[in-house]
C-alpha cells in the first residue's frame, strides 16, 4: 500500500473531491498553508493499493490546474525596499508517494 499526500490550490479542491470520490478513491482533506506565498491550500491524504497509485494521480492531473500568481517582492522578501511585483507559478498539484508499512480499519 502506498499513501500519495497532494498539495493543491484551494480552487481545486472541491472538483478534486469529486473526481476521487467518483473514481472510488477514500481520501482525507486537509486546510493547510503554502510557507512561501503564506496563502491557504489543501492537502489530500489518500491511501491506495501500489496498482491505484496511477490511476490516483491521474485524477490529481486531471482536477488541478497551474495558475500565475502575482506577489510584491516586498511580500516575499521584507528587506526589499522596491516593492515590483513578481510572477510565481502555482500547482496544479504538488504531490508525495510514501510507502505505508501498515495498514489497519478498526
Ligand atoms: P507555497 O510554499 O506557498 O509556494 C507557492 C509557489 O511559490 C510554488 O508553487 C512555487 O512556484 C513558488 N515557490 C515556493 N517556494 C519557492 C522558493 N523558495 N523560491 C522560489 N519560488 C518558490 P508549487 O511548487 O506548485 O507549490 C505549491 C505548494 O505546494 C507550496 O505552496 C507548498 O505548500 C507545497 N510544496 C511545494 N513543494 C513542496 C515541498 N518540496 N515540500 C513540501 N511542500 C511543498
Amino acid at each position: 500500500m502506498k499513501v500519495i499526500l497532494a498539495i493543491v490550490q484551494d480552487k481545486d479542491s472541491q472538483d478534486l473531491q469529486k473526481g476521487l470520490v467518483d473514481g472510488g478513491f477514500r481520501s482525507t482533506k486537509l486546510n493547510t498553508t503554502g510557507n512561501f506565498l503564506r496563502s491557504g491550500n489543501t492537502t489530500f491524504i489518500i491511501g491506495v493499493e501500489e496498482d491505484q497509485v496511477e490511476p490516483a494521480l491521474d485524477v490529481i492531473r486531471d482536477n488541478c490546474h497551474t495558475r500565475t500568481q502575482f506577489v510584491t517582492s516586498s511580500f516575499i522578501l521584507p528587506e526589499d525596499a522596491i516593492n515590483s511585483s513578481v510572477e510565481v507559478q502555482v500547482g496544479g498539484a504538488t504531490c508525495f508517494v510514501l510507502p505505508v508499512d501498515k495498514f489497519v480499519r478498526f
